[in-house]
């Protein structure tokens, strides 16, 4: 059975697991589910209804990071997380960092800064003060040489090419200020970006993201 991801290509986290699939040139099959607890093809292998979610030849997985670290093992072929357990720590540390104290937290100003929705200014003022603290924590992980981790692509790149994007417009819409703008962001998004597997997820990003649209407000020109 060739692996199925499943989930849309306008998600993030689906597009970290993509990239990978990517990068080491692993066969699988995208198959569309949208988010929600309304299908229950879906919730049976995500119970809150989160995208992505693998089929696997043993059976379904969700959350993302058990969804890589299975991808990573079942295949061999161009690994992205090094052999030696402490390299292989530090990159999962970048990798936890960076969704627990950026994406989740700019996840909040989601809603109005990409969805036409109203967050409240107590919220705005939460995460603007958890943003500048993780960011600054993450500037002192990160090495941006030329990869996130160092030398080699690897699974940190995976989730920082699709996370730090969206933490930076949504910061700009929000606050008048991209709240990485003290990282070398833009230059290693501008060099992740010349990668053909980049290429693809962008791409299939945007047309992506025109049918969620189309799905969240049906009635829009
Ligand atoms: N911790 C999850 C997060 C996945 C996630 O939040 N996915 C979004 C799409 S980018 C989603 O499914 N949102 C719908 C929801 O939270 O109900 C993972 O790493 O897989």
């Amino acid at each position: 059975m060739l692996l199925q991801l499943c989930g849309f290509s306008a998600s993030n986290y689906y597009n970290k697991i993509k990239l990978q699939l990517l990068e080491k040139a692993v066969p699988f099959e995208e198959v569309l589910a949208w988010t929600g607890r309304g299908d229950p093809k879906v919730v049976s292998a995500s119970p809150l209804g989160k995208v992505p979610f693998l089929n696997t030849p043993q059976g379904p997985l969700c959350e993302s990071i058990a969804c890589a670290e299975y991808i990573e093992q079942a295949y061999a072929q161009h690994p992205l997380l090094p052999a030696e357990p402490y390299a292989a720590a530090k990159e999962r540390e970048l990798i936890l960092f960076l969704e627990l104290h950026l994406e989740l937290v700019a996840r909040e100003l989601y809603p109005e800064a990409f969805f036409g929705a109203k967050v409240s200014d107590g919220t705005k003022e939460r995460c603007r003060k958890l943003l500048v603290k993780g960011v600054a924590g993450f500037g002192q992980l990160a090495k941006f040489s030329p990869f996130l981790a160092g030398e080699n692509f690897s699974l940190a790149d995976c989730a920082a090419v699709v996370h730090l994007p969206l933490v930076s417009s949504a910061s700009r819409i929000i606050y008048g200020e991209d709240l990485l703008a003290a990282l070398p962001v833009r230059d290693y998004l501008k060099r992740m970006g010349e990668r053909p597997t980049v290429q693809q997820v962008n791409s299939d990003r945007k047309a992506s993201n025109e049918a969620m649209m189309a799905r969240i407000n049906p009635k829009a020109p």
